[in-house]
């Protein structure tokens, strides 16, 4: 369930991972907030990511919002534009809108 306090997004990452700081920077470019989840650098212990994506790399991304569980910065990149970028579906200016 979703409420003020939790953000809808949840980043699983790691340390000066630079696949994760391309992510960062668009959430951060959009505004978004997101909750960081570091997982452990030991690719074996990654269980909580795994389960997530169904893969141990990182990053990942979880948006209640929309109900997308995402790995692959790339594909992240592009669904924060799709999604949250200008003309995204979920742009400020499309909810202000109050469009559906
Ligand atoms: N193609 C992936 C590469 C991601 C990647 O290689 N992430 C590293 C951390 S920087 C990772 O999780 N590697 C798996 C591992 O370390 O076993 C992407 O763009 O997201």
């Amino acid at each position: 369930m979703l409420c003020m306090s939790s953000p809808a997004i949840t980043l699983y990452r790691l340390q000066a991972c630079p696949f994760c700081e391309r992510v960062v920077q668009k959430l951060e470019e959009y505004d978004l907030s997101y909750r960081s989840r570091f997982v452990e650098p030991l690719h074996s212990k990654r269980d909580a990511v795994k389960r997530e994506s169904g893969a141990r790399t990182v990053p990942v991304i979880v948006d209640e919002r929309t109900g997308v569980t995402m790995s692959e910065s790339a594909n992240i990149v592009t669904y924060l534009e799709n999604t949250y970028g200008e003309g995204g579906r979920l742009a400020p200016e499309a909810a202000a809108a109050g469009g559906s």
